[in-house]
């Protein structure tokens, strides 16, 4: 197994890539971590603590260019269009999401790499899977665009693993939260959106209904998740990237109550709109046995320890006038 030296992100000024980049810049030296975006402008936090550029996944030239530039030998693939947005735009979206990819397969191959990080989402399921502790190994019919990239996606990298011996390795993230970077797009964006508005307003308008149930993860947790796939021995993984990974699972009002127990004067009410088709073609929860025994993945988060530590960090900014930075 070839070791990490000089990382290249895409989608670093994402929800993910914001706070996988810092982390990456901590554990392998910043000078040796690249963050690249498309368009938005990235923090001064990204922009101050190491190497930034503006790139197009979809253009392998100007991706070249930064693995030329700065000898790249391993990419975290971040950049992705999200399931919302991409219903908006399913051509965008496969453009994105597939030729980003294909792209930095390509050059994982030509340059030789270490390492490739291509991660996937709870979106490749759809109809016919059990929606219960939803198994690795089942049918997979995505009802989304995005869904249809993220299996088109796992099947291209798996193809390059056994056609090509490239090591790439991807987990299927459920909805992420956090308090830094606010999500771009995705349907389980209200899982975010509702910590915000708690503390903001006191009164939260949800896209979905009360009774959806999805799985979701802590960002913590996910950063961890990312790291310890990316450093696991190669030669003990069966699968490469389609990990199923799971930390907690819960419907809306699970959600509002554990706020309530922090605001008790917080109020929530309900306007499903076109996100909750999406929300209930995808599990409630996930068996990631096999995350567990290949790579020792465990969560440490759950909705409580979550809540409390989101609604301190939030209230914190919002008492500073920046909650949303
Ligand atoms: C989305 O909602 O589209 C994403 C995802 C689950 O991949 N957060």
């Amino acid at each position: 197994m070839k070791e990490i030296k000089k990382i290249l992100v895409t989608g670093s000024v994402g929800q993910i890539g914001s706070e996988l980049t810092i982390a990456l810049r901590e554990k392998y030296g910043a000078e040796n971590v690249i963050a690249t975006g498309r368009k938005t402008k990235p923090s001064k936090e990204l922009e101050e603590s190491g190497p930034f550029h503006f790139i197009d996944v979809t253009s392998i030239e100007s991706v070249e260019e930064i693995v030329k530039q700065y000898n790249i030998d391993t990419v975290f693939h971040m950049a992705a269009i999200l399931s919302a947005v991409g219903e908006g735009n399913p051509q965008l979206c496969w453009n994105v999401n597939m030729n980003g990819t294909i792209n930095i397969l390509e050059l994982g191959l030509k340059y030789d790499m270490a390492r490739l990080v291509i991660p996937s989402s709870i979106a490749v399921w759809g109809k016919g899977v059990p929606l219960d502790n939803t198994p690795q190994e089942t049918v997979l019919k995505p009802s989304t665009m995005y869904g249809v990239t993220k299996v088109a996606g796992e099947i291209l990298c798996d193809y390059y693993v056994q056609r090509f011996g490239l090591d790439i390795r991807g987990l299927r993230y459920p909805g992420i939260i956090s308090s830094e970077t606010l999500p771009g797009g995705g349907t389980t964006d209200y899982a975010v959106a509702i910590y915000y508005e708690a503390v903001e307003k006191k009164h939260y308008t949800c896209f979905v209904r009360e009774d959806t149930v999805l799985p979701m993860m802590y960002m913590p947790d996910c950063i961890k998740a990312t790291l310890d796939l990316a450093e696991a021995d190669f030669d003990k993984l069966v699968h490469h990237s389609d990990f199923n990974i799971a930390a907690m699972s819960f419907d809306v009002k699970e959600l509002a109550d554990s706020i309530k127990k922090h605001i008790p004067d917080f109020s929530v009410e309900y306007a499903p709109d076109h996100r909750q088709a999406i929300a209930d073609s995808w599990p409630n929860s996930i068996d990631d046995a096999c995350a567990r025994q290949e790579w020792g993945w465990k969560p440490a988060w759950d909705l409580e320890a979550m809540t409390e530590d989101m609604l301190e960090k939030l209230e914190a900014r919002n008492n500073e006038g920046r909650l949303y930075r």
